[in-house]
C-alpha cells in the first residue's frame, strides 16, 4: 500500500456539497482506503477572478492501485460529479480531483506530473495537506512545515466543522 494526498477542489452548483460528495465517492475507490479529510477552506479563485470561490480539501488515502489507475478512478469521479473540461486555463469547474502526492514517487508524463506541479505555491493546498500531515517531507527535501509557514494565507478561510 501507497500513502496518497489528493487535493479536492469546486467552485460550482454546490462546491460545499460537491466536496462532501466528492470524500464519500473516494472511499468507493477500489483497492483504496480513505484515512483522512481535512477541514474544508474557502479560497479565492486563483486564476481567472470572474468566477466563484472555492472549496478546497485535502485527503489522506492509502492505495494499492498504481498511480494511473488512481487517476482513472478520480476522473470518473469527478464526470460522475458534472465536470466539462473546456478550454479556459484554471476555469470554474464543479469538481477538480488532483494527486498531489503518491508516496515519495516522482512522476512525469504525459498523464501525470506527482508531485502536483502548483502545490508548493498553493495556500489552498499546503494549509490542508497540514492539517493532515504536519511532519511530512516532500521528495524533494523541503519540509511542508516550512513551506506553510511562509505562504500567503490571506485568501483562505476555514469552514466551521
Ligand atoms: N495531470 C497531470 N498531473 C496530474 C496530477 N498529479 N493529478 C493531468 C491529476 N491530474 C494530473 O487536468 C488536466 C490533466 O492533468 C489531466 O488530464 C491529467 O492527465 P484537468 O483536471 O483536466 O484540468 P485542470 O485541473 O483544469 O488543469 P490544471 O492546470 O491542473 O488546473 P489546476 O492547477 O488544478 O487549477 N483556485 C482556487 N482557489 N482553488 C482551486 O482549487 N483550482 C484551479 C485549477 C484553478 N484555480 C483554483 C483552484
Ligand atoms: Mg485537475
Amino acid at each position: 500500500m501507497t500513502e496518497v494526498f489528493v487535493a479536492l477542489g469546486a467552485n460550482l452548483a454546490q462546491p460545499q456539497a460537491q466536496i462532501l460528495r466528492a470524500i464519500a465517492a473516494l472511499q468507493s475507490i477500489p483497492a483504496t482506503e480513505l484515512l483522512a479529510c481535512s477541514p474544508l477552506y474557502s479560497s479565492s479563485p486563483m486564476g481567472p477572478q470572474d468566477q466563484p470561490d472555492y472549496i478546497n480539501a485535502v485527503a489522506r488515502l492509502q492505495t494499492s492501485l498504481a498511480p494511473h489507475a488512481l487517476l482513472d478512478e478520480l476522473q470518473r469521479i469527478e464526470l460522475e460529479q458534472g465536470r466539462e473540461r473546456k478550454d479556459e486555463r484554471w476555469g470554474p469547474r464543479t469538481l477538480d480531483l488532483d494527486i498531489l502526492l503518491y508516496g515519495q514517487n516522482i512522476i512525469d508524463d504525459e498523464r501525470l506530473t506527482i508531485p502536483h506541479y502548483g502545490m508548493k505555491q498553493r495556500a489552498f493546498v499546503l494549509v490542508p495537506l497540514f492539517d493532515l500531515a504536519p511532519q511530512l517531507t516532500l521528495p524533494d527535501g523541503s519540509q511542508l512545515a516550512e513551506l506553510t509557514a511562509a505562504i500567503d494565507r490571506t485568501a483562505l478561510f476555514r469552514l466551521p466543522e
